[in-house]
C-alpha cells in the first residue's frame, strides 16, 4: 500500500512538471489554421496568438506590413513556415534589420515555433525564402 502511494505522488509530480515545461522537440504542436498554405506567418504573441502578419514572398522591410494598425517589425514572437516544399526555396531566412541585415536564423518548411528564443523574439524585421543556411 505504501509503495502505491509513493508511486502516485511521483506520477503527480511528473505530471505537474510536464505541464510547466515548454514545448520540446517531439511534442505535438497544433499549428495555426489561420496561416494559408504557401505563406510564412508571424504572430504577435506566443502560441500563434495575437495579431498575425503573413507573406507569400520575400520582404526586405517588415516596417510597412500592418495588422491591427501595428507593423510587423520587431513584433513576432511565434512563427509558422507554411510554405510549399520546393528545392532551395522553401526555408524562411530571417533578419534583425530591414534590407536583410543581421542574420537571425531560418525556419524549415512546416516548422512552427510557438515561442521564439530570446535572440529572435521581437527582433525580426525582414525575411527571404531560400535554402537551409549553414
Ligand atoms: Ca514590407
Ligand atoms: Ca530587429
Amino acid at each position: 500500500m505504501r509503495k502505491t502511494i509513493v508511486a502516485g505522488v511521483i506520477t503527480a509530480f511528473l505530471a505537474s512538471f510536464a505541464v510547466a515545461t515548454p514545448a520540446q522537440a517531439g511534442d505535438v504542436i497544433v499549428v495555426p489554421r489561420s496561416c494559408p498554405a504557401g505563406y510564412f506567418c508571424a504572430y504577435q504573441l506566443a502560441d500563434f496568438d495575437g495579431l498575425m502578419w503573413k507573406w507569400a514572398g520575400d520582404d526586405s522591410n517588415w516596417g510597412n506590413n500592418y495588422s491591427g494598425g501595428l507593423s510587423a517589425s520587431n513584433r513576432a514572437t511565434s512563427v509558422f513556415n507554411n510554405g510549399t516544399p520546393c528545392y532551395k526555396c522553401d526555408h524562411v531566412i530571417v533578419f534583425d534589420e530591414a534590407g536583410y541585415e543581421g542574420y537571425l536564423g531560418w525556419f524549415a518548411p512546416g516548422e512552427a515555433v510557438w515561442n521564439l528564443p530570446d535572440y529572435q523574439d521581437n527582433k525580426i524585421e525582414a525575411h527571404e525564402w531560400g535554402g537551409a543556411v549553414g
